[in-house]
């Protein structure tokens, strides 16, 4: 089993978003001291990376410029990884990854699998860092249209795969790599439970996957009330937790999470049934 980074699985990935308008935890971590603490306490809770993002990827967000995202990444890394935190920033743009990885990141996760930016891969090939490769389809604010399929499991395999061979020809080291399948980035609900229900026909691909499922909105529909309202972001975290164990269960290097704390104790749950 490949460790990424040298963390072995189950990888517990915390989020940390300081942007006013990611669609949980948007406009909480805004001032770097409330990021800063929010970080540390999810490593005192368990977490074995917390992730950096400066520019929401909620369905229909607009971009911020390269400038913005790296005042907004750049100081709370560079506290944490003086605090020996290991950080991977969450953009797709190779000038953000490469200001984040000088300030102490040593991950680059990459909500368009390399796609977004031509200079990435070389950013990652030349720190020789791990690289989370997310399926994508676009930008947020098309990416709406751009959720069809006609088999969801075996096109992310497939889009994904392309993605992992244009980076190791680009000179990163497949050790290096971390495949996503992207839960609601160009899917709708019905896609996002196929990809979860044969998560086995990405982890087959042979690298390590990281699943994102938290709070995320065909969890919040699934939830809805009477009133059709879907259930509010802060009140998924239990679902969240159910696509956790499904997930370990599946086979899945590692999860990134909100909310650190229950995950931590759902794995070693897992981990005990499977030590057993
Ligand atoms: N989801 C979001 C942002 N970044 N990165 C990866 N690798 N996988 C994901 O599923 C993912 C991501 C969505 O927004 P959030 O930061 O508010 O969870």
């Amino acid at each position: 089993m490949r460790r990424p980074g040298g963390i072995a699985r189950p990888a517990v990935m915390g989020v940390l978003n300081v942007t006013p308008d990611s669609f949980s935890d948007g406009g909480r971590y805004v001032s770097v001291d409330a990021a800063l603490d929010h970080g540390r306490q999810m490593v005192e809770q368990g977490a074995d990376l917390i992730d950096v993002g400066g520019e929401s990827t909620r369905p229909g967000a607009l971009r911020v410029d390269a400038d913005t995202e790296v005042k907004r990444v750049v100081p709370v890394i560079a506290d944490l990884a003086a605090d020996g935190i290991t950080l991977s920033v969450d953009t797709t743009r190779a000038q953000v990854a490469e200001a984040a990885l000088a300030a102490g990141a040593t991950w680059v996760n990459d909500v368009s699998g390399g796609l977004a930016d031509p200079n990435m891969a070389a950013v990652v090939a030349d720190a020789g860092c791990p690289w989370v490769l997310m399926h994508w389809r676009g930008h947020s604010r098309d990416m709406h249209k751009l959720a069809t399929y006609g088999d969801v499991v075996t096109e992310v395999r497939d889009e994904l795969s392309r993605c992992a061979d244009a980076a190791i020809a680009a000179g990163v080291d497949p050790d290096n790599l971390v495949l996503d399948p992207g839960l609601g980035f160009a899917k709708r609900a019905e896609h996002n439970w196929q990809l979860l229900a044969h998560l086995d026909v990405l982890i087959a691909v042979g690298f390590p996957v990281l699943l994102g499922a938290s709070r995320k909105s065909f969890l919040g529909r699934l939830l809805a009330g009477a009133d059709g309202q879907p259930r509010p972001v802060d009140e998924r975290e239990d679902a969240t937790l159910a696509t956790t164990i499904l997930a370990l269960q599946a086979g899945v290097w590692g999860i990134r999470v909100h909310e650190v704390l229950s995950t931590v104790d759902a794995v070693k749950v897992w981990q005990a049934v499977r030590d057993a």
